[in-house]
């Protein structure tokens, strides 16, 4: 039995990861943050959603704690999922960020070697498509690959960039299987609320029943290559199962803005959209009634935004044999049933 070990366990990909993990039969460890014993209730919340994780207590700040972690369990895979993910959230405490989002990945590397399992140990690096930065001057036609040249926009940006480099460092350095997979964003049922597409999913479950009257949003122009996380797990474990270690990109190929996201997931509850208004005064206006269901507040704009990206998944389609099965209306469609069955639960549950 394979032994796999995720970071990141109770984030949106660990879960996806964990099921997935679980099921091809691998013995499945989840690092997770914090001073947490077995009766906290998060931990009791991760614990009941995934009763066949072992849960390993340690942060990616800490050497010493990852390091006793490989020396016990010896994983022959880990994925490290850990982060300080939220772009926008990086602005506001970017030391932090550099520490956990950067250097943790050099703690988690160098766990591997001081443990002694650099010669048998895989180790894959969650890369971001926030790294290319999504100005004109380097966006390839048909979407940025491998090979695209890296200008990233926020403290996140640069802090990823840095654990890409020192994976492909440690590669080709010590001769590590330890490769990047550039995750263009993918979102789904468990995807954080501090995130677009599950506010909005979860607003207009919460505007249908009455719970709220509008969502408020920053940036509708900005586009994203929006996948659904369930499929893109499946890529990262087959990164790890190849001959030799190398980094991809993971991607559906299209592109669609936030005004777009919304107008579809407000479909999914019978409502058209129109806008009205530029810059901050835009809003969106339900058709059929005239009440506004979407306005902008600033506070949600960010000092630097990545205004579009779009990724070519070609390389993971020809050499691991990846594909998604989740479209965008797909994806949309997914989110909003999601949380309006838990809406709906709520309601009964009195
Ligand atoms: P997520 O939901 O934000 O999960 C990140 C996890 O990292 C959280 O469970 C968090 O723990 C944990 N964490 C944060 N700081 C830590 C620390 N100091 N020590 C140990 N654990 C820590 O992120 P995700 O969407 O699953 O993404 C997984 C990874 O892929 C991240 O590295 C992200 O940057 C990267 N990525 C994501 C996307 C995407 O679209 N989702 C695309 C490209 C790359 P708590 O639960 O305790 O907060
Ligand atoms: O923003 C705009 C915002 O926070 C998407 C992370 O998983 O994917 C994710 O990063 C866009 C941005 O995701 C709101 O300005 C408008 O242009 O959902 P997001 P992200 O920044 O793309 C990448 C690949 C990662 O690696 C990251 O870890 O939406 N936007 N209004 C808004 N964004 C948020 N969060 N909230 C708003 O109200």
């Amino acid at each position: 039995m394979k032994r796999a070990l995720i970071t990141g366990i109770a984030g949106q990909d660990g879960g996806h990861l964990a099921k997935f993990l679980h099921e091809k039969g691998y013995e499945v460890y989840g690092i997770i943050r914090g001073q947490m014993e077995a009766s906290h209730p998060r931990y009791k919340a991760v614990q009941a959603e995934m009763p066949y994780v072992h849960l390993v207590m340690a942060d990616l700040l800490d050497l010493a704690a990852l390091t006793r972690a490989m020396q016990e369990i010896k994983p022959d895979e880990v994925y490290n999922l850990a982060a300080i993910s939220h772009v926008g959230y990086s602005f506001r405490d970017p030391v932090l960020t550099a520490d956990v989002t950067g250097k943790g990945v050099l703690n988690m590397l160098e766990a591997i070697r001081l443990a002694g399992l650099e010669k048998t140990t895989r180790f894959y690096q969650a890369s971001t498509s926030e790294m290319f930065g999504g100005l004109d001057y380097n966006r390839p036609e048909k979407g940025y690959t491998e090979t695209a040249t890296f200008h990233p926009r926020s403290p996140y940006g640069v802090a990823k960039l840095y654990g890409h480099w020192i994976t492909r460092n440690y590669r080709e350095s010590y001769g590590m299987f330890a490769l990047s997979g550039i995750l263009f964003n993918h979102e789904g049922e468990r995807r954080g609320p501090e995130f677009v597409t599950r506010k909005i999913s979860q607003s207009v479950a919460r505007i249908k029943y009455g719970k709220q009257e509008k969502i408020e949003l920053g940036n509708l122009d900005s586009k994203r290559d929006w996948g659904y996380a369930g499929d893109y797990v499946k890529g990262m474990w087959l990164m790890l199962q190849q001959s030799k270690p190398d980094d991809y990109v993971l991607a559906t190929g299209e592109t669609h803005s936030i005004r777009e996201f919304c107008e579809l997931a407000f479909k999914e509850i019978d409502i058209d959209l129109k806008w009205e208004g530029n810059g901050a005064d835009e809003k969106g206006v339900d058709t059929s009634t005239g009440k506004t269901l979407v306005s902008i507040n600033p506070e949600f704009f960010r000092p630097a935004e990545v205004d579009l990206l779009l990724g070519d998944p070609s390389k993971a389609e020809k050499e691991l044999g990846w594909k998604r099965d989740v479209d965008f209306k797909g994806l949309v469609k997914l989110m909003v049933t999601h949380d309006l069955a838990a809406e709906e639960q709520i309601i009964q549950l009195g």
